[in-house]
C-alpha cells in the first residue's frame, strides 16, 4: 500500500524512508513487567479527573489505523499501521468542560507537547500500543505513545502518561525551544523563527 500514489502523499521538503529512525530527549523509560507503575491521567478542565491503570486502559475499545507520518527532521514514512485507544475515548471518561480548548500532553521522561483539543477527536488520533501488529518497542514508546499523524511527529509523544486539558494554550518541550506551535507538515510549519 504505502508506495502507491506516494508522490502526493509526501509533504514539501520531506524524504521517504523505510527505516524507523529513533529520536528523543533523555533516556528510554523502563516500567515494571506488569506495568503497575504506569497510569494514564486526564486532568485540568474536566468534570472527573481520571487515572487509568494499564488494565483499565486496555479494557477501552481500540481501533487500527494506517497513516503516513512526517518528522520535522525531513523523513516521512508511508502506510504505518497502529492499534490503540482513540484519544477521544479517554477524554470521554473524564468529561471535558465546555471552556476547554487545548491539551498539554505529558509523557516520560519529562516531555510535553501541546495540541488543540479538537485534534484529539480525530478518528486517526490514537493512544497507540501496537505498531505493525506488535507491542511498541521500548525506543518507540512502549507501552503507549500518542499518534497525531497530521502534525509533525514530535507531537506524537512517546511514553505518554496524561492529558492536561486547558482553556489556554501552553507550549510544550520543543515548542518553547523554537519548534512551530502548529506543526502542519503540508504548510512546512517546522520552526517558529
Ligand atoms: N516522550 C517523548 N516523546 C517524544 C520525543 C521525546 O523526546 N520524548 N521526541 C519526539 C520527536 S522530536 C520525534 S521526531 C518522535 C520520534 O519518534 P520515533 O523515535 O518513534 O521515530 O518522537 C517524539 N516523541
Ligand atoms: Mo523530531
Amino acid at each position: 500500500m504505502g508506495e502507491t500514489n506516494g508522490r502526493d502523499r509526501i509533504p514539501p521538503g520531506q524524504v521517504v524512508t523505510t527505516k524507523f529512525p529513533v529520536l528523543h530527549a533523555g533516556e528510554i523509560p523502563r516500567y515494571r513487567d506488569d506495568l503497575s507503575d504506569w497510569d494514564f491521567r486526564v486532568f485540568g478542565e474536566v468534570e472527573r479527573p481520571v487515572s487509568l491503570t494499564w488494565e483499565a486502559f486496555r479494557r477501552l475499545p481500540t481501533r487500527e489505523v494506517v497513516v503516513d507520518i512526517h518528522c520535522v527532521t525531513r523523513w516521512s514514512k508511508l502506510g504505518t499501521r497502529w492499534r490503540g485507544v482513540p484519544a477521544a475515548r479517554v477524554l470521554e471518561e473524564a468529561g471535558v468542560r465546555p471552556e476547554a480548548r487545548f491539551v498539554l500532553v505529558h509523557a516520560d521522561p519529562d516531555y510535553t507537547t501541546n495540541v488543540p483539543l479538537d485534534d484529539l477527536y480525530r478518528d486517526d488520533v490514537l493512544l497507540a500500543f501496537e505498531y505493525e501488529g506488535e507491542p511498541l518497542a521500548p525506543e518507540h514508546g512502549y507501552p503507549v505513545r500518542l499518534l497525531v499523524p497530521h502534525r509533525y511527529f514530535w507531537k506524537s509523544a512517546k511514553w505518554v502518561r496524561g492529558f492536561e486539558v486547558l482553556r489556554e494554550d501552553r507550549p510544550g518541550y520543543w515548542e518553547v525551544r523554537g519548534y512551530h506551535n502548529e506543526a502542519d507538515p503540508w504548510k512546512e510549519q517546522r520552526y517558529s523563527f
